[in-house]
């Protein structure tokens, strides 16, 4: 049983496109797993702590055999093999990869929530997600499409590929 799940890609440290590239390739090579779609890349201003720099966001498409938590294990491996610290939340990072969606399963454990408790809301989040799923429904939430028309946030700029 093969099952669609959707990645969050950010850096805002270290060459950041670079960074975002590499975890792409580093995603195709989980086992079990397939890379379907990546979003293009995106310059977004920092959410929720100002005083750092512009990220690169994207958003993946993998279908995959394995269990959330086995892919979450995964998605952390990669962060640490690309030198992921964690001084403090939502301190500048080398890469963060955040599972948002597996399937249409809803829930919530100490180490996953899933849908992931914040996507409805963030711009750089939705935007690359709407870019390549825009009709997908968000548990509770409506369709990305819908949630980004209702999303403020600003001067989200796509980069050339
Ligand atoms: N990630 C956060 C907090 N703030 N802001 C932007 N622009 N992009 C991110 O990926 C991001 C953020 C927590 O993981
Ligand atoms: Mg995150
Ligand atoms: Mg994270």
């Amino acid at each position: 049983m093969t099952h669609a799940a959707f990645i969050a890609l950010g850096s805002n440290l270290q060459d950041p496109a670079a960074q975002v590239t590499q975890a792409l390739q580093h995603l195709a090579q989980i086992s079990q797993t397939r890379l379907v779609a990546a979003s293009s890349f995106y310059r977004t201003p920092p959410v929720g702590y100002d005083n750092q720099p512009d990220f690169i966001n994207a958003v993946a498409l993998l279908e995959t055999t394995l269990e959330p938590t086995d892919l979450l294990a995964q998605l952390l491996a990669i962060e640490t093999a690309q030198g992921r610290e964690r001084p403090f939340p939502n301190a500048p990072r080398v890469l963060d990869l955040d599972l948002l969606l597996y399937d249409d399963l809803v829930m919530n454990t100490p180490t996953l929530t899933l849908p992931h408790p914040r996507l409805h809301q963030r711009g750089f989040v939705l935007v690359p997600l709407a870019e390549i799923a825009p009709d997908l429904l968000i548990a509770d939430k409506g369709s990305v499409a819908d949630l980004l028309a209702a999303c403020t946030d600003k001067n989200i700029e796509k980069l050339r590929t």
